[in-house]
Parts: structure tokens; C-alpha cells; sequence
């Protein structure tokens, strides 16, 4: 296989993380696309092939179940382990409410996925860069992993520890030259309100009325400048929100015309 940059991105079925697979399609790397949908990933893998002649690899799995990252890992063909960029991007929130009113299935769903799903998909991914002695770890955090907000409780909790284990990566990884970048958007429109308010459309629709939130593809173009600076330079943490909002609590917001 000709040495293109290979990308490994996690929950690459929607959102942030498909829009990042087009972007770096564009850019000619090598795709490894993880979700649990393998229909929108053969999808996928066939549009990037179709028109940008995309090498793709679809690698469904769950990153909650540490052995079946372990045994996806294993199975990329030898050429494919050289992984130049990893984004850890599967992530969720399910629930918005109190803690004493939150249902703890949500609270087991969002801590499995978007904490140790990073991991296990990290510690299988980082000996592999350690061989190779270079490459680059993009975490998605949130800006809900640097301030809480109302009702924001435990899903905030997962993102100050992707902050956590971020910071812990940039230190274990240093001595093996390996750049970690921590990107914490603010209110973006894709289906995570959807799957945050468990399939109701109406509240998901309602989150982002009033103002323009972010795009995925503002958020790809964003993965995109951090993971091609120089091999000198690295961008270590990243919060961006769109222009209406301040904080995890303050938007301006239109006022509906009656
Ligand atoms: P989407 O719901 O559109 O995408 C989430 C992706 O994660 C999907 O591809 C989904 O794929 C995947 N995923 C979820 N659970 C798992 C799992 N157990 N195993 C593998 N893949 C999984 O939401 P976003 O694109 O908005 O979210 C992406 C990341 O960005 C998340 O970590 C989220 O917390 C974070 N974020 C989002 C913001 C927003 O306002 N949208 C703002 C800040 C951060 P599938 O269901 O096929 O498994
Ligand atoms: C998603 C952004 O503010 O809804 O991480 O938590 S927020």
C-alpha cells in the first residue's frame, strides 16, 4: 500500500465524525471508519470510494466492549497499523436532568461510551504509534468537559474526564513524540440532541432554534488544521463555539416572531 496518512476515526456514522471523514478523504488519506451502524458505514465507504477514490476500511464495532475493540484492532492488515491520526469521536449524552431525578442506564451509557470507550480504543491504538514513534491523538471533548451546566451533570463529568485523560496523555506520550489534541466544541446541530433526548425530534429540533449553531464541517475543518501543523507544533486544546454562544449557559438567541 502507498504511504497516504491513515486516519482512525470512532463514531465516524454521523456528525462530526462523518464530516471529518470527508474532509480528510479530500485531503487523501486513508480511512478507518468505527461506528456501530455498519449500514451507514458501507454507505460511507462507498460514496468516499465513488468519488474520491477513498481507501477505506469500515470497522464496525462497539467502543463500550473492550474486546471487540482489541480483536477490530487486530484484524487491520499490517500496512494499516500505521496509524498516523487517531480521533477519538464517539461519544454521547442521554438525559438532561438532575442527578436525583436521572435515570442511571443513561448515566452507565454515556460513562461506558465516552470515557471508556476512549480508552480501550486508546490503548490498543497508542503501542501502535509508539512503534512508529509518531502520531496524533484528537480527542473530542466538549465544552461541557470545562464548565458545568444546569442538568448537564454527569455527561459534563465524562467530558472533565476526557480533559483529564487528555492532559495524562499528553505526558505519557511525550518521551514517544506523540502530539494529543483536545477539541471542545460548543452547541453544534447533528443527531446528538436526538439521541440526547432519547428519538424525541421536537426537543432536539427546539435545542438549536433562534441561533446558528456550529456545523459538523465546522468542526472537520477545525480536526483538519490541527492534525497538518508542522511535526514542531501542536495544538493542545481547542474550545470553539459558534458566534451566539458565550458559555455553556449563555446564548443569544432570536426571539420566535409571533
Ligand atoms: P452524533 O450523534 O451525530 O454522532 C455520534 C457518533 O458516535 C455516531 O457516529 C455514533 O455512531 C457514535 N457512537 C455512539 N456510541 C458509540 C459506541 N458505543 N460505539 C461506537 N460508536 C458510537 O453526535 P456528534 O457528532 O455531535 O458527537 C460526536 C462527539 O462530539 C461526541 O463525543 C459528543 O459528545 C461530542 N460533542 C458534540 C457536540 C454537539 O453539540 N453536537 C458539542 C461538543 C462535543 P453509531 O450510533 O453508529 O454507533
Ligand atoms: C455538547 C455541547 O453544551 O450540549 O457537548 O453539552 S453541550
Amino acid at each position: 500500500m502507498k504511504k497516504n496518512k491513515i486516519i482512525f476515526i470512532t463514531g465516524a456514522t454521523s456528525g462530526f465524525g462523518k464530516s471529518i471523514a470527508y474532509k480528510f478523504a479530500q485531503h487523501g488519506f486513508h480511512l478507518i471508519l468505527n461506528g456501530r451502524r455498519e449500514d451507514r458505514l458501507r454507505e460511507i465507504e462507498k460514496d468516499l470510494t465513488e468519488q474520491f477514490g477513498t481507501k477505506v476500511i469500515s470497522l464496525p464495532f462497539d467502543v463500550r466492549d473492550q474486546q471487540a475493540a482489541i480483536n477490530s484492532i487486530d484484524s487491520l492488515p499490517h500496512d494499516w497499523k500505521k496509524i498516523d491520526v487517531l480521533v477519538n469521536n464517539a461519544g454521547l449524552a442521554a438525559g438532561l436532568s438532575t442527578i436525583q431525578d436521572g435515570q442511571t442506564t443513561d448515566w452507565d451509557l454515556m460513562i461506558d461510551t465516552n470515557v471508556k470507550g476512549l480508552l480501550y480504543v486508546s490503548k490498543q491504538i497508542m503501542p501502535l504509534m509508539i512503534a512508529e514513534g509518531s502520531g496524533h491523538i484528537i480527542n473530542m471533548s466538549s465544552i461541557a468537559g470545562k464548565e458545568v451546566y444546569k442538568n448537564g451533570n454527569v455527561y459534563c463529568a465524562t467530558k472533565y474526564a476526557v480533559d483529564a485523560i487528555t492532559k495524562s496523555m499528553r505526558i505519557d506520550l511525550l518521551e514517544h513524540g506523540i502530539k494529543v489534541t483536545s477539541i471542545d466544541p460548543g452547541a453544534a446541530e447533528t443527531e446528538f440532541a436526538l439521541v440526547r433526548f432519547h428519538g424525541d425530534k421536537e426537543r432536539a429540533k427546539k435545542t438549536y432554534e433562534g441561533y446558528s449553531p456550529l456545523t459538523p464541517e465546522d468542526i472537520a475543518d477545525i480536526v483538519f488544521f490541527a492534525a497538518t501543523r508542522p511535526p514542531h507544533v501542536v495544538l493542545n486544546d481547542i474550545v470553539v463555539t459558534c458566534t451566539a454562544q458565550a458559555n455553556t449557559m449563555y446564548f443569544h438567541k432570536e426571539t420566535p416572531k409571533s
